[in-house]
């Protein structure tokens, strides 16, 4: 099947709401980067221009399957169902974050969406993932887990560690390889001598493939077949999505390292205008539609600013509340 075939398995509701969900990724961080109010803009890693790798992945596993994310979490955390109030509100640090504040953007989690968290250390989402699975896995849950890190978390030993284990172990992992060119400022050509990170996955006796378009449709077509397989037994396999930030590696970085021309190649290839050409063609959705998903997207995120700027700053006697809580309640409150 090729990426312009749309999945038989998929509705069309589903269809649509892959756009929609990488829209409201996308305007979501666009409203965040801007201040709210008085309130200065934080500090972000954005995901735009990678929309496509966690809503297609995402689409790819069922609500009660696990994810584990990175740094740059917003859109993992939007693509498994959580809530944009309650994150726009933990960006903000404030008591109505989905954190109660405690963890702001780069420490996102949404135990009752299965998606595990957001984390500030390179490369740590993997092991927690191999927990998780080799957990299910005992446990006869049939679960898979999918966990995102990116090209500079490749090179680290804690995934590679993950992936040996993973491969021994035959554990429902999927290893999904955002490879966005860069770790920080560091092209990945520089760090790393192989042409396709996928072909790590030779070294542990797993299936490694490379994705090379930034496309929803084989990003999710991709990740099923992986998904089954595991589900089935048969394993983790290692999945690397080629993609670009847009942004720079934070939103106070320079972002001197890369050319004008390079950014702009990469917008021309944008996966949510690529997504809403292929809708249209295949006559999902007409252009009045799209213009009301807009509309309703945006107006989705200014209530959750309007909710941000009423939610109270967590009080201080409270700060250590919750950290010693068992943190493996999951699925529960
Ligand atoms: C263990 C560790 N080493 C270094 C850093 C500093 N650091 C933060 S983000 C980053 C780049 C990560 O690149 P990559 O894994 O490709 O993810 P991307 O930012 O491109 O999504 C680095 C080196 C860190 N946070 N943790």
């Amino acid at each position: 099947m090729s990426s312009d075939e749309l999945p038989k398995d998929l509705s069309s509701d589903e269809l649509i709401n892959l756009y929609k969900k990488m829209l409201l990724i996308r305007e979501f961080e666009q409203r965040i980067t801007k201040d709210v109010g008085r309130i200065k803009s934080p500090l972000v890693h954005t995901y735009t221009g990678e929309e496509a790798i966690a809503v297609g992945a995402c689409a790819a596993i069922n609500e009660d399957d696990y994810i584990t994310s990175t740094h740059r979490g917003h859109g993992h955390f939007i693509a498994k169902g959580g809530n944009i109030n309650s994150l726009m509100a933990e960006i903000y640090g404030k008591e109505g974050g989905i954190c109660k504040g405690r963890g702001g953007s780069m420490h996102v989690a949404d135990f009752s969406k299965y998606m595990l968290g957001a984390n500030g250390i390179v490369g740590a989402g993997p092991p927690l993932a191999l927990g998780v699975a080799l957990a299910s896995k005992m446990r006869n849950e049939d679960k898979v887990v999918l966990t995102f890190f990116g090209d500079g978390a490749a090179n680290q030993g804690m995934l590679h560690e993950s992936m040996n284990l993973a491969a021994i172990w035959k554990l429902p992992i999927i290893f999904v390889l955002e490879n966005n060119m860069y770790g920080w400022s560091t092209p990945v050509h520089y760090a790393t001598p192989i042409k396709d990170l996928s072909l790590r996955a030779q070294g542990y006796g797993m299936k490694g493939l490379t994705i090379d378009v930034n496309d929803v449709i084989e990003v999710y077509k991709t990740i099923k077949e992986a998904v089954d397989f595991a589900r089935n037994g048969g394993g983790p396999t290692l999945i690397e999505c080629k993609t670009y930030r847009w942004g720079g590696q934070m939103t106070m970085d320079a972002d001197k390292y890369r050319s004008t021309e390079e950014k702009e190649e990469w917008k021309k290839k944008c996966p949510i205008e690529a997504y809403k050409i292929k809708l249209i063609k295949s006559e999902l959705i007409d252009k009045a539609f799209i213009q009301k998903i807009e509309e309703d997207t945006l107006e989705q995120i200014e209530l959750s600013v309007k909710i941000t700027k009423k939610s109270p700053k967590p009080d201080t006697n409270t700060v250590l509340d919750d950290i010693y809580k068992n943190p493996m309640n999951l699925g529960g409150n």
